[in-house]
């Protein structure tokens, strides 16, 4: 029998390429997908098989980080052997519009689900999308010694959902761990973070659909790596002899800036043409330069990254070429691997 795994934010960027890697090793897969008025699944909707198909390997169930009672329900009915923790409301900077709602998903929901775990007595293991934002002003490299100073509601909520499950590890013996993962970006990733928003704009720019692209500070530093590859690490956390926190990053940072640069440079186009300014775009307080260190990963369970900055940045802009020719000339939009 293959394991059973629960990933909440399976309709995100990782959830998806999540759900890929664990169905690849012989999974089975349960998605927790909140309810919405629009369809909010075409991340997995090339994994979602027919229910009436008796051998399908995903699941997916409606449920909500900020109903407890429905956790403890669907935790008792899958009784997974891992449980992946990826909801939450990840926008640093809508953060600072919905500051509650933030706390309430992003921190408080991790700790709704530990609970939710130990009401229904299981025996399982847990992974915590913990975050590179929650070192904040910390100035880089960062590595799992490194204290929090966070710089957003989304920091905070993300240092209390940290801090939960290491409580609940060190209280009760829970399998529970932290992945500190650093930016991770790829064709999957939501349209408002700054690289998608950079490879979109690139695309549209090239097709003649757009003329400018307003971005906020670009001189904030980021060590962006390839999600593909940070979901597989999120595994190998889940598997190893005993719990603990790792930090997950390629160690290389570049700015905003650069991002531009190589993105347009890559359709042939000069970012100097086409970039400008809104304010609206900068944060009250900004978190200015990430590097990881992910020396305790590579070193214990042996992972590290293969694909680097002028890569990641040729994939994300391929892949949206294609998505709008695909769009303009009709055809179904593929989902990008
Ligand atoms: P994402 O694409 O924004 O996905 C977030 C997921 O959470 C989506 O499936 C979303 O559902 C779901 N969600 C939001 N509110 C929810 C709620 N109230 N109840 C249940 N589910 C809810 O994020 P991602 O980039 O895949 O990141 C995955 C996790 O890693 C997040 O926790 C993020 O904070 C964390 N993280 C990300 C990075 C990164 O660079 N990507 C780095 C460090 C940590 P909808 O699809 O319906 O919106
Ligand atoms: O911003 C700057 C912005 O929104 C990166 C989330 O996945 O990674 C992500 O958080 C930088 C910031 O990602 C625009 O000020 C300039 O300095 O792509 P982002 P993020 O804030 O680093 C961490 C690790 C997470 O955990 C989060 O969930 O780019 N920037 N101009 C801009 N950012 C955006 N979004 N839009 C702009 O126009």
């Amino acid at each position: 029998m293959g394991k059973i795994a629960l990933v909440t934010g399976v309709t995100g960027q990782d959830g998806s390429y999540l759900s890929e890697l664990l169905m690849d090793k012989g999974y089975t897969v349960h998605g927790l997908v909140r309810r919405s008025s629009s369809f909010n699944t075409d991340r997995i909707d090339h994994l979602y098989e027919d229910p009436q198909e008796p051998e399908r390997k995903l699941f997916l169930h409606h449920a909500d980080l900020a109903d407890g009672v429905g956790l403890v329900k669907l935790l008792r009915a899958i009784q997974p052997d891992e449980i992946y923790n990826l909801s939450a409301q990840s926008h640093v900077r809508v953060s600072f519009d919905t500051p509650l709602y933030t706390g309430d998903i992003t921190g408080l929901g991790a700790l709704r689900l530990l609970e939710a775990a130990r009401a229904a007595e299981l025996d399982t293991r847990f992974y915590q999308a913990s975050s590179s934002e929650m070192f904040g002003s910390t100035p880089p490299p960062q590595n799992e010694e490194t204290p929090f100073h966070p710089r957003s509601p989304y920091g905070c909520a993300k240092v209390y959902a940290y801090w939960s499950a290491v409580n609940v590890r060190e209280a009760y013996g829970l399998y529970a761990v932290n992945g500190i993962l650093f930016n991770h970006e790829s064709p999957r990733r939501g349209e408002t973070f700054v690289t998608r928003k950079i490879s979109r704009a690139v695309a549209r720019i090239q097709a003649g659909l757009q003329e400018g692209l307003y971005l906020g500070n670009l001189d904030a530093a980021r060590d962006w790596g390839y999600a593909p590859e940070y979901v597989e690490a999120m595994w190998r956390m889940l598997q190893a002899d005993a719990p603990d926190d790792y930090v997950v990053a390629t160690g290389e940072t570049h700015t905003v800036r650069d991002f531009c640069e190589a993105a347009f440079r890559h359709a042939d186009l000069d970012w100097m043409e086409h970039v400008r300014f809104d304010p609206r775009y900068t944060r009250p307080s900004e978190v200015d330069d990430l590097i990881g260190d992910a020396t305790k990963i590579r070193r214990i369970l042996g992972w590290k990254p293969e694909v680097g900055f002028t890569e990641l940045v040729g994939i994300m802009v391929d892949a949206d070429v294609r998505r709008l020719e695909d769009e303009l000339s009709g055809r179904l939009v593929r989902i990008d691997r």
